[in-house]
C-alpha cells in the first residue's frame, strides 16, 4: 500500500469513472458512497456493521464535533478514528454549510462566520484557519475547505460575490492546512447554477491546487433536473486526474445520474436518516414500512437483498417494530438502506469496469419501474 494520498483511475464508461483512492488508512473504491457519521457515530449502527455494508469511508462534521465533545477533547483522546472505533478513512466537512443550516444568529464576514450553537446557545467563531485546525485535531484523512454555500434561488451577483469569497477562503484553507503527507485537502466549487461562475470557481481552485475537488452548492432545493444540468458541465471543469466529490447527494437516482456525469464520491444522510423514519430504499423503489399493508406480510423487504433485515425478518416484523418504536427498527432499516446504497455503488463500479454503465442504468430503471412487490 502506498503511504501517500493518491488517486488512480481504472476504467471509464461514457463519462462515468471507476478508480481507487489510496490513503494510509486504506483504499476507497470509487464511485464511493460515504455514510454520514455526524456526531462520531453512524446512528443505529456499529462501525463494524457499517463496514459490512461495504463502506470504505465515513463522513464526519466539524460543526457538530467542535460543539460537542469538542475537537480538543477528541484530540486528547487519540483522534476521531480511535474515539469512534472506525480505523478506515474519514472525510470531514468544514462546518460552514452546517452553520448555515443548523445554528442561529449567524454573522458572516470576510474573516469567517460567528454563530450560536444549536445545542446550548454558546457563541463560536469559525474561519478557514480554525476549520483546518479542528479537522487536523480530529485526525481527518480528507479535509474540506471552508466555504459558503449560498441559499438558492439568489441573484447572480450575490452568487458571484459568495463564490469569490469561498475561493479566497480556499486559498486561506490551503495555506493553513500546510504540508501533511497522507492527508488530503479538497477544494469546493461554488457558483450556483451558472456555467460561467462554476468555470471561474474551478479555475480559482485549480490555480491553488488540491488533492480532490468537490462540487458544492447543489442539492439545495434546485431540483434534480437543474442539478443534472449543472453536472452536465461542472465535472468537466475540474481536473481529470483527481477525485470529484458531489456534496450531500442524494437519492439513488440522483447518485446514478451523478456518476453517469463523472462524479466519483458522494455522501448523504438519506439512507441512515430514512432508516429511522421508516422509509426504505429498495431495487423496486421506496417502501414506507409504516404502511398497514405490511402488517400481515410474511415476505422480506427484498428477497434479493442479503442484509440482516431481509435475510432474517418479514415485512410484518419490520412493520411491528417500527410501529412499536423499538430500537431494532432503526438498526435493521438503517442497515438495509446502507447495504442497498453500497450495492448500487458496487454494481456501478462493476459496470464501469466492463464499459457497460448504460446496461446498469437500464436495469436500475427497469426494476424501479416495476414498483414494490
Ligand atoms: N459545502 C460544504 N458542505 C456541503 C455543501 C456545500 O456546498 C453541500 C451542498 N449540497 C452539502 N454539504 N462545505
Ligand atoms: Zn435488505
Amino acid at each position: 500500500m502506498t503511504e501517500k494520498f493518491s488517486f488512480q483511475l481504472h476504467a471509464r464508461s461514457g463519462k462515468a469513472r471507476a478508480g481507487t483512492i489510496h490513503t494510509p488508512r486504506g483504499e476507497i473504491r470509487t464511485p464511493a458512497f460515504m455514510p454520514v457519521g455526524t456526531a462520531a457515530t453512524v446512528k443505529a449502527m456499529l462501525p463494524g456493521s457499517v463496514r459490512q455494508t461495504g463502506a470504505d469511508i465515513l463522513l464526519g462534521n466539524t460543526y457538530h464535533l467542535m460543539l460537542r465533545p469538542t475537537a480538543e477533547r477528541i484530540d486528547r483522546l487519540g483522534g476521531l478514528h480511535k474515539f469512534m472505533n472506525w480505523e478506515r478513512p474519514i472525510l470531514t466537512d468544514s462546518g460552514g454549510f452546517q452553520v448555515m443550516s443548523l445554528s442561529s444568529l449567524r454573522k458572516m464576514s470576510e474573516d469567517g462566520v460567528t454563530f450560536k450553537s444549536h445545542i446550548d446557545g454558546s457563541k463560536h467563531h469559525l474561519t478557514p484557519e480554525r476549520s483546518m485546525e479542528i479537522q487536523r485535531l480530529l485526525g481527518s484523512d480528507i479535509v474540506m475547505c471552508f466555504d459558503e454555500c449560498p441559499a438558492l434561488p439568489a441573484e447572480r451577483d450575490e452568487i458571484a460575490r459568495s463564490m469569490r469569497m469561498s475561493m479566497r477562503w480556499a486559498g486561506r484553507s490551503r495555506e493553513a492546512f500546510g504540508d501533511r503527507p497522507g492527508h488530503a485537502l479538497f477544494g469546493i466549487q461554488q457558483g450556483g447554477l451558472d456555467e460561467q461562475l462554476r468555470g471561474e470557481s474551478a479555475d480559482a481552485l485549480k490555480a491553488i491546487g488540491f488533492e480532490g475537488y468537490a462540487v458544492g452548492g447543489l442539492a439545495v432545493g434546485e431540483g434534480q433536473k437543474a442539478m443534472f444540468e449543472v453536472l452536465d458541465f461542472a465535472p468537466d471543469q475540474l481536473p481529470e486526474d483527481k477525485p470529484r466529490y458531489l456534496m450531500g447527494v442524494g437519492k439513488p437516482d440522483d447518485i446514478v445520474g451523478a456518476v453517469k456525469r463523472g462524479i466519483d464520491m458522494m455522501d448523504c444522510v438519506l439512507p441512515s436518516r430514512s432508516g429511522r423514519t421508516g422509509q426504505v430504499f429498495t431495487r423496486r423503489g421506496v417502501v414506507n414500512i409504516k404502511n398497514a399493508r405490511h402488517q400481515d406480510d410474511p415476505r422480506p423487504l427484498d428477497e434479493a437483498c442479503s442484509c440482516p433485515a431481509c435475510s432474517n425478518y418479514s415485512r410484518a416484523y419490520l412493520h411491528h417494530v417500527f410501529r412499536s418504536q423499538e430500537i431494532i427498527s432503526s438498526m435493521l432499516l438503517t442497515w438495509h438502506n446502507l447495504h442497498y446504497f453500497q450495492e448500487i455503488m458496487q454494481q456501478m463500479r462493476a459496470a464501469i469496469a466492463v464499459d457497460d454503465f448504460a446496461g446498469f442504468e437500464r436495469q436500475f430503471h427497469a426494476e424501479r419501474a416495476l414498483g414494490d412487490i
